[in-house]
């Protein structure tokens, strides 16, 4: 063969390399050239055939074909891969897959209760405050009207901590540090985690709780009882009967259980409601003159209510769930209702 047709058999070959469509089609090439009955494999073996004395020549100028041609062939191979990574859907990753979506969380069904009672009191002008869940016992009891042998004591089973160390049974303590750290006027909003040594299908040894305090002059029950309907009213419904039972806490003299008109039954009377219509949702009272003197507030000046609620209930009521423990199982089949 002479130089010329060598020098075109290498023309052809790499610009079939270069213009091979896919890698099929390149790898096709590369037989064509390379494999056993390949063009270029062919031409080494005439080599034998040549004068002596042309054969080095020859030999050469083969070999340096093959490696010119054999890098073209890598080149074109590179340049094919490069250009899939880039094709959208068609490189290592098919992106038109619909693709594996993360799992959104959502907000638990006690803090979106809380939540909702907490806005209806700040559009009432109630401040929301916090204070610890490890509390001190003259904050959870001793400030509250219960000295240490008071009965009412007893009706809280506490888990202690220490002899004077306690974690709270409700969230009044916030309300008793916020009173001793400033003075009256008071609107506050307690959420929190509270404790007590309970557990049943209707109580848990952590729940929560929002509590609220107003204190200034001249409060009265007509005010508690207007802050307390609005509440009731715009969690559960414009038209939801209220009514105040007479009631007792160490904490409030006079005291008084709010009910709303059983949710289930409208009031006719079925099981949840204990076949009475109504559903008690709230405790509250006016606060006793000695829990105003524990922190420092004189009972002949200022006159307040108080008023705390399980925000458990309020959510069961609300969504009719009616078994407590659906909150803390954390079963997402039931989380992921609300
Ligand atoms: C209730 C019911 C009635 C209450 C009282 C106070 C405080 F600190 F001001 F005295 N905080 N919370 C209260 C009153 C709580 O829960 C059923």
């Amino acid at each position: 063969m002479k130089p010329e047709e060598l020098q075109a058999l290498k023309q052809k070959a790499l610009q079939a390399a270069a213009q091979a469509p896919d890698l099929p089609a390149l790898n096709d090439l590369r037989t064509r050239l390379f494999g056993r009955k390949g063009e270029l494999t062919l031409l080494l073996r005439q080599t034998g055939s040549l004068p002596p004395e042309e054969r080095p020549a020859f030999g050469q100028a083969v070999n340096a074909l093959k490696e010119e041609v054999a890098a073209a062939l890598a080149q074109a191979e590179e340049n094919l891969d490069q250009a899939a990574a880039a094709r959208p859907g068609r490189g290592a990753e098919d992106v038109t897959l619909p693709g594996v979506m993360p799992r959104r969380g959502r907000v638990h069904p006690i803090t979106q209760a809380e939540r909702l009672i907490l806005e209806v009191f700040s559009r009432l002008g109630f401040e929301v405050v916090e204070s610890p869940e490890v509390e001190l016992d003259w904050y959870c009891f001793e400030a509250l009207n219960m000295p240490p042998d008071h009965p009412a004591r007893d009706m809280q089973d506490t888990f202690y901590v220490s002899s004077d160390v306690v974690l709270r049974t409700h969230t009044s303590p916030v309300q008793v540090r916020t009173m001793e750290s400033q003075p009256p006027p008071v609107r506050i909003v307690c959420p929190g985690k509270a404790f007590r040594r309970d557990s049943d299908a209707t109580h848990s040894p952590m729940f929560h709780q929002v509590e609220g305090l107003m204190v200034e002059e001249g409060i009265s029950f007509a005010n508690l009882k207007g802050v307390l309907t609005t509440f009731v009213h715009q969690v559960f419904g414009q038209d939801v009967p209220v009514r105040f039972r007479p009631s007792f806490f160490p904490f409030t003299e006079p005291s008084a259980e709010v009910d709303i008109g059983c949710v289930v039954c409208k009031g006719e009377g079925c099981r949840v409601c204990g076949h009475t219509g109504w559903l008690e949702i709230l405790g509250s009272g006016m606060v006793d003159p000695n829990v105003f003197k524990a922190v420092g507030y004189d009972p002949d000046k200022v006159t307040g209510f108080a008023f705390g609620m399980g925000i458990e209930r309020v959510a069961m009521l609300l969504w009719g769930i009616d078994d407590l423990r659906m909150f803390y199982e954390n079963d997402l089949r039931f989380l992921r209702q609300f």
